[in-house]
């Protein structure tokens, strides 16, 4: 893996980073991706854009839960891989780190990573649909309904046609403007508004570097392209 003697040098004097990542970044660790490998993640013959869409919350909330339920039984024996673990390192190396993670997963947390912007929720946290309440589901049952208000939960994530939650996004954009490098990890930069965070990174200035087995629609605007796995490409930027 060749990395240019610019990018080792920026990597070297950056203060102000950013750090956005998608579902490739935990592809290692036995997630699977939405999009990746030309297929898509597709629950009892529906794709997941259906399935994970406002429209089906509405329409069959059972139906949501069930496929979140499964993928909660499934991820809690999962563990962070050595990309989340080099991230997780960088939050001590810059003076100004920021990580912006479209996973809902919560590898980033479980590999030491702190204050991660989460723009799509958290599939171990439910939310109240009235009161807004949300409950913790990390090692414990599912709880039926909201314990403040007895009113119906559903999962706490930003599905297709859904806002991001308040301020989000906000901060995220925020710090893509200031910062001087940024890294997109592992996503496949089709889903707006967290793909347009190295536009705006780009835009002002900064240098944007991905790292990714396969081109996105984001390569153009990078500067340096990294074309690898996560888990093997990051550990080399520091050596
Ligand atoms: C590896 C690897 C390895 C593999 N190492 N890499 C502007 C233009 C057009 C449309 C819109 C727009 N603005 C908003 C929209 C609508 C929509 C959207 O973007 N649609 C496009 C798809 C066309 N956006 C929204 O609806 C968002 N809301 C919003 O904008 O609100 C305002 C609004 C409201 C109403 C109307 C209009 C506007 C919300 C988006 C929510 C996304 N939710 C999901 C599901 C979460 C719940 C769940 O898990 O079920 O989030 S969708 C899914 O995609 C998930 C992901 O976070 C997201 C991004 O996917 P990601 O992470 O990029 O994964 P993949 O699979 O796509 O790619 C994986 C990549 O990894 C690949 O490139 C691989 O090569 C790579 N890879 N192995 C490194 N080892």
């Amino acid at each position: 893996m060749a990395i240019s003697p610019e990018l080792r040098r920026r990597f070297a004097e950056a203060r102000r980073v950013l750090v956005l990542t998608g579902a490739g970044v935990s592809a290692e660790s036995g997630v699977p991706t939405f999009r990746g490998g030309g297929n898509t993640t597709v629950w009892k013959g529906m794709p997941f854009d259906v399935i994970s869409s406002a429209e089906m919350l509405e329409r069959n909330l059972p139906a949501v839960w069930e496929w979140f339920d499964y993928r909660r039984d499934f991820m809690e024996a999962l563990m962070p891989n050595p990309g989340h673990y080099e991230i997780a390192h960088w939050q001590e190396r810059f003076p100004e780190f920021t990580l912006v993670t479209q996973n809902i997963d919560g590898l980033h947390q479980k590999a030491g990573s702190r204050d991660v912007i989460e723009l799509h929720g958290n599939i171990w946290r439910a939310r109240c649909v009235a009161c807004r309440s949300t409950h913790d589901m990390s090692g414990t049952k599912r709880p039926e309904a909201c314990l403040e208000c007895g009113d119906s939960l559903r999962p706490d994530v930003v599905l297709f046609g859904e806002f991001l939650p308040p301020g989000a996004f906000e901060l995220a954009a925020e710090r893509a403007a200031t910062c001087e490098l940024c890294i997109v990890i592992g996503t496949s930069g089709l889903v707006y508004p967290a793909a347009g965070l190295p536009e705006i990174a780009k835009s002002a200035g900064a240098y944007v570097c991905e790292v990714n087995p396969e081109p996105t629609p984001l390569s153009g605007i990078c500067d340096e392209v990294l074309m690898g796995k996560a888990g093997e490409v990051l550990p080399l930027l520091r050596s």
